[in-house]
């Protein structure tokens, strides 16, 4: 309990909320009760518990500032937060005061924390781990900002109609944003366009068109600590916020037209998943973050020391993937353009600022613009990377003398593809650090991805392996399991999640093994709630409760485990009498909206699903669904209800995951590949409470490199063979027999390039195995505990500790 509340009695507490929330329905929102809606009085509840957080954010925000350390700010394109007000109160400690509270003004709690929109300001792993950073930052007291974009439209929002996704806008604004606090004053012109004109040695960038970039801030507050921090994200204005002449000429939509256009920048989020999309708005929202992110960041310097000369002393900027990579011209830009600072200095500088965290090595999610398209939006910047890359180029040329290629391989510009500014390249050049976020992946980086500049720059390149907050995905998410941990450790594990490890005592205990069952259980009944109350399936929580819950891709390879499913669905029809384990797998996830073959296996997983669960033969031994709309909430429910916990991706591709550790965490088992962090969950939870199978990312290559026939596996794999017939043939859909004939090509004729073929039988026989261990109820729980037992590694707050240390060098703040 933080210092604010100790001297109020439990009773004054609820007291003193019922008053304030009635105050604020009255005087902030403006309403009688009688009147009120849901989100009045949610609305209400939320600026009431704001409130308790505002002193301590601003004793924080002043103690961050008055001790002269440095300071992190953490850039991203995404920030995957999930909803706020329960968050809020788990950190503030009166979660239950407040269901008290509203409990007697004939409220329930759990059902207006539903109704807060999940803000989808992100896609996925990557922005959800910024979130999580963001609560270990502010938990651990650490002084540091996250910088992101106010999207008004968020991720989209899944519908599936007749079995396929359709999109349609995420408004999550409509009832306002209790939660942030508009800062009128904090506002920063973004220039786009113009021409440069270089007069002698200096460089002006003219003729540009400008865009408004104002601040709106939430609280981030730390959990049992008076410590927060701030997420300050970007709203677009038009500058001119309507055209006067044409508006006197009587055109009034013409007039604000270009005030609509401007605003477009902060409009929506791009839908992809470890893509680049490579547009022209993705360009300017790209450029707009960073713009104001850096005025912000070189402003409040100036307020406190007034000179620069030390910013690199006092300043770290980490950039979350290449997407705010521009930050590393733009302060270029600004030093050497409006602040005198010449080339050297400037550049010394700028790389002691930067780090990078590098999060996929697939090509296709690799940021590279056209050399064109920059000039046009960023003519002075395209300058300043040439003059980067000039420089640069000279060091390796002397390092390296005699060698053309690896010039051309390192140079910032692809000069083989149209010409194209490679912005991985740019970030690994102008930071000190470049961090993957496994231990496979970092390695994998170094070998392939970043190998020449491995060899250039030895000591820029470490790991730190992902990690996520206890205190959402446990405390929050787990109610049940958060008080069993309570009572068989104590409190703690919330900020020291090393303590789980207590655990490893009490497997043996046979009283500690019923209550991990019961507490998995009461987790099942209620998704079984859910989908039966959304989506008309009844599942039987005694079922094994086997998910996959993540982005639609092909290297996820959820198409793998339906090709599993199906098989286990032949097989049961084979011999329905047979004592199967009853399972119910559950599918969520969205996939990007031009992606082609993700929307198919989306529509599949639904075709398959009402075949196996319509027919009766099969005695409800099996059912299969795909939970819509997958978000933080969702994920919130679905993860504390799993049994098995589907990471299955080619080894390779995943760069960590993060969901792979919520699960393990809540006591579900892994089956999954030797990928990402999968490798790191093995070696902490034990090989023998992890079910592991497929080949490892250096047999991957091998077989690429020699020559993959996966049409030979089909060939001779009878039962796989069956079950990829079933596709091409359209049993599950005869109403459209030849709707999979791609994916089916894309496995047997096409080359099956996440090689899910090579992969199936030994993924077939391990599931085997867990259907084994399924049937001794006792040792698989067992095992369950065994496994959030030794999670206490994958806190973030563990992650955050290496980055402070190691990469940023900073040091909490004293309050
Ligand atoms: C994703 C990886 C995940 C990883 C998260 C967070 C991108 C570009 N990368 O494996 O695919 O867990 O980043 O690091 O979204």
């Amino acid at each position: 309990m933080s210092s604010q509340f100790n001297f109020e009695t439990p009773e004054e507490r609820i007291r003193n909320l019922k008053n304030s929330i009635q105050e604020k329905l009255k005087f902030v929102i403006g309403k009688e009760p009688a009147l009120a809606t849901e989100h009045d009085w949610l609305n209400a509840i939320s600026f009431s518990v704001r409130d308790l957080m505002v002193e301590r954010w601003l004793r924080s925000t002043r103690a961050h500032f008055s001790q002269s350390g440095r300071r992190v700010s953490y850039l991203s394109m995404e920030f995957l937060i999930g909803r706020t007000l329960s968050n809020s109160l788990l950190n503030l400690g009166i979660y239950d005061d407040l269901a008290q509270a509203l409990d007697s003004m004939g409220f329930n709690l759990e059902q207006l924390i539903n109704e807060e929109n999940d803000p989808g300001l992100g896609n996925g792993g990557l922005g959800r781990l910024a979130a999580c950073f963001l609560d270990s930052l502010a938990t651990l007291g650490l002084p540091a900002r996250g910088y992101g974009i106010r999207y008004e439209y968020g991720m989209f929002k899944q519908n599936i109609v007749n079995g396929q996704q359709a999109e349609s806008p995420d408004n999550w604004l409509e009832y306002g944003n209790a939660w942030e606090f508009p800062r009128h004053d904090i506002r920063y012109r973004v220039f786009f366009g113009g021409r440069v004109q270089t007069e002698g040695k200096i460089s002006h960038w003219v003729e540009t068109e400008e865009i408004l970039a104002c601040a709106y801030d939430q609280i981030i507050p730390g959990y049992d600590t008076d410590a927060t921090n701030t997420l300050r994200l970007w709203s677009a204005r038009a500058s001119d916020e309507i055209n006067l002449g044409k508006f006197n000429q009587g055109d009034y939509f013409a007039a604000v037209k270009n005030k609509n256009n401007s605003e477009n920048v902060s409009r929506v989020l791009y839908p992809n998943d470890s893509t680049s999309s490579g547009r022209e708005l993705r360009l300017c929202q790209e450029y707009f973050l960073v713009s104001a992110t850096l005025q912000d960041i070189l402003r409040s310097h100036w307020l406190l020391y007034e000179t620069y000369d030390n910013l690199a002393d006092k300043v770290a900027i980490h950039l979350n993937d290449t997407h705010p990579v521009l930050a590393i011209p733009e302060l270029m830009r600004l030093l050497i353009d409006h602040h005198n600072f010449n080339w050297e200095d400037a550049w010394e500088m700028t790389i002691r600022i930067f780090s990078y965290t590098n999060h996929t090595l697939m090509s296709e999610a690799l940021e590279t613009w056209p050399v064109d398209m920059m000039g046009k939006i960023l003519p002075r910047h395209l300058q300043i990377i040439f003059e980067i890359n000039d420089y640069f180029l000279r060091v390796v040329q002397e390092n390296y003398p005699g060698d053309p290629e690896l010039l051309s391989r390192v140079s910032l510009i692809d000069e083989s593809n149209g010409r194209r500014v490679r912005m991985a390249w740019l970030a690994v050049v102008g930071s000190h650090k470049v961090n993957g976020v496994s231990a496979l992946h970092s390695e994998l980086m170094v070998q392939s991805l970043f190998a020449d500049f491995a060899k250039v720059f030895p000591h820029h390149f470490c790991n730190k392996t992902n990690g996520v907050t206890p205190r959402r995905w446990l405390g929050l998410a787990n109610r049940p399991l958060s008080a069993l941990l309570d009572e068989s450790i104590d409190k703690t594990w919330r900020t020291d999640l090393s303590k789980l490890s207590y655990l490893n005592e009490m497997v043996d205990y046979p009283a500690f093994i019923d209550q991990i069952k019961r507490v998995k259980l009461q987790n099942k009944k209620e998704l079984a709630t859910y989908v039966a109350e959304n989506l008309n399936v009844i599942l039987n929580p005694n079922a094994l409760f086997d998910v996959q819950v993540k982005r639609i891709h092909e290297y996820k390879r959820q198409l793998l485990n339906l090709l599993q499913v199906i098989a286990r669905y032949n097989r049961i029809l084979q011999a329905p009498d047979e004592d199967w384990v009853p399972r119910a797998v559950i599918f969520a996830g969205k996939a990007a909206s031009s992606y082609v073959n993700a929307k198919l296996i989306i529509q599949l997983i639904n075709d398959v699903a009402k075949v196996i669960n319509n027919d009766e033969r099969i005695k409800n031994k099996l059912k299969v669904v795909f939970i819509p709309n997958y978000s933080v909430s969702l994920a919130q429910l679905i993860i504390p209800a799993a049994d098995l916990s589907e990471q299955i991706s080619l080894a390779g591709t995943e760069a960590s995951g993060t969901s792979n550790m919520k699960f393990a965490m809540n006591g579900a088992l892994t089956i999954g590949t030797l990928d990402g962090a999968n490798i790191e969950i093995k070696e902490h939870v034990g090989d023998d409470n992890i079910f592991i199978f497929g080949n490892t990312a250096e047999q991957v290559e091998a077989l690429r490199a020699n020559g993959y026939d996966p049409r030979k596996i089909y060939e001779k794999d009878v039962e796989l063979n069956q079950v990829l017939s079933q596709i091409a043939t359209g049993v599950f859909n005869p109403e459209e027999p030849h709707r999979y004939g791609a994916l089916y090509d894309s496995l047997v004729n096409f080359g099956d390039y996440y090689q899910l073929l090579a992969d199936y039988r030994s993924y077939v026989n391990t599931q085997d195995e867990v259907d084994k261990l399924y049937r001794k109820p006792d040792l698989w729980a067992r095992k369950a505990a065994l496994n959030i037992a030794n999670m206490g590694y994958f806190s973030s707050d563990r992650t955050i500790l290496e980055y402070a240390e190691e990469i940023w060098e900073i040091e909490p703040t004293r309050l």
